[in-house]
């Protein structure tokens, strides 16, 4: 019997990464895809069916976290054998200005989802994934953290988030569901949403080594991250749901660097070797040599990396670090990729996008770089 997987997000990171990884495996596959008034569906357009010529395993459906009776036909038409809930308002910054919104999303969206499987006698069949974060730690109460660190959310989308996770425990154990809990640590590619400090690193270096942006605007460089890749991760969120019972997961590397670290990389990938000074909203980054013919349009001694306290949050999440142990151990779970091979691919893919737009305005088709930050 070919299994059925119902994704929300299916447009994002993890959604497009975990759509292939599933056909792959001989799913057929449902994502919820929101109305938009510009296309939406980049990161799955290679994977899309045209559903006039094929017998699709693949199926986009238009829908939204906030709208109960959506979510519920849809859930009806498709009965699927899984769900991953992966939608969501998902940038911690942006929480801030939208708190509402976000918790209406990232909270009751879940509450939204689960309730609506119950109603249509699904949850005894139906298996429930939710994406649970590394944030819900915040002002970290251990280190490294693991499924026992107590939570301390930091920010409107934590809070919604931490919401989120308790109604997944609560379904669980209230109605008997297999439903569970990925805590992941943050996760990138080449794919990630370009206002992440990793995308905007490498998009934005890529670009001013190409003479299409003079400068990139960070925020707290300071930040410590455990940095994984979301092929390695969207693999965890499927084996979570073949298990005999439903558990909550830690999904981390086990390794911590700073955004500092992520920026030095990624200018070495373009030959550009970087010196900062200064301190605080001072700091600067400056090249000291460049050796390759990645960045011509960088010289020794531009200033390319500047503080822009904009970029500041309301409360930061200083320092995550978390524990995998109990995947490894109860899953065989380990990443395959590491953060310097992950900046490596990302960049390499942010320069071929740099060059054909440098190419382009060097005939005169000059195409507008979004500056668009976050
Ligand atoms: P993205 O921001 O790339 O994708 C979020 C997805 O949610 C997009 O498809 C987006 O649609 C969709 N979405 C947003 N609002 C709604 C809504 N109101 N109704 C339905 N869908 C909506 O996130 P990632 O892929 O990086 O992350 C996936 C999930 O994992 C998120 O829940 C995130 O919070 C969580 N997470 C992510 C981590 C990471 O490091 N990446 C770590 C831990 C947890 P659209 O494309 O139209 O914007
Ligand atoms: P995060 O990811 O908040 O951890 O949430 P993000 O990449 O946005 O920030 C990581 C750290 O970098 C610092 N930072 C900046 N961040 C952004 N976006 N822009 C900047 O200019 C900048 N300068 C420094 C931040 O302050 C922060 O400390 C991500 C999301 O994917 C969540 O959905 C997910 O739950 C968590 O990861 C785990």
């Amino acid at each position: 019997m070919t299994k059925r997987a119902l994704i929300t997000g299916v447009t994002g990171q993890d959604g497009s990464y975990l759509a292939e990884f599933l056909m792959a495996k001989g799913y057929e596959v449902h994502g919820i895809k929101r109305r938009a008034s510009l296309f939406n569906t980049q990161r799955v357009d290679h994977i899309y069916q045209d559903p006039h010529t094929t017998n699709q395993n693949f199926v986009l459906h238009y829908g939204d976290l906030t709208d109960t009776s959506n979510l519920t036909r849809i859930l009806s038409d498709v009965r699927p054998d899984e769900v991953y809930n992966l939608g969501a308002q998902s940038h911690v910054a942006v929480s801030f200005e939208a708190p509402e919104y976000t918790a209406d999303v990232d909270g009751m969206g879940t509450l939204r989802l689960l309730e609506a499987i119950r109603f249509l006698g699904l949850h005894k069949t139906t298996r429930f994934y939710q994406a649970s974060t590394s944030e819900l730690f915040g002002l970290v109460q251990e280190t490294p953290q693991k499924e026992t660190t107590p939570f301390y959310p930091r920010s409107p989308y934590a809070v919604a988030k931490l919401y989120s996770y308790w109604i997944t425990v609560n379904y669980r154990e209230a109605y008997g569901m297999y439903a569970c809990n990925g805590i992941l640590f943050n996760h990138e590619s080449p794919r990630r949403g370009e206002t992440f400090v990793t995308r905007k690193i490498t998009r934005g270096l890529a670009n001013i080594a190409q003479g299409l942006e003079q400068c990139l605007y960070m925020g707290n460089i300071d930040a410590l991250r455990d940095w994984g890749h979301a092929k390695d991760y969207v693999r965890m969120q499927w084996m979570m749901l073949q298990q005999d019972t439903a558990q909550d997961f830690v999904i981390a590397t086990g390794v911590q660097y700073s955004v500092r670290d992520f920026i030095t990389w990624s200018a070495r990938e373009l030959g550009i070797e970087l010196e900062f000074s200064g301190t605080g909203i001072d700091e600067v980054a400056k090249v000291a040599s460049v050796r390759s013919n990645h960045a011509p349009a960088v010289k020794e001694g531009d200033v390319i990396m500047r503080i822009d306290p904009r970029y500041f949050r309301p409360a930061e999440v200083e320092t995550l670090l978390g524990d995998p142990s109990k995947a490894k151990a109860e899953l065989g779970w380990t990443p395959e990729i590491t953060a310097q091979e992950m900046c490596a691919e990302m960049v390499a893919e942010d320069l071929k996008t740099a060059r054909r737009h440098a190419l382009l305005k060097e005939h005169g088709y000059d195409l507008p770089v979004t500056l668009e930050n976050g």
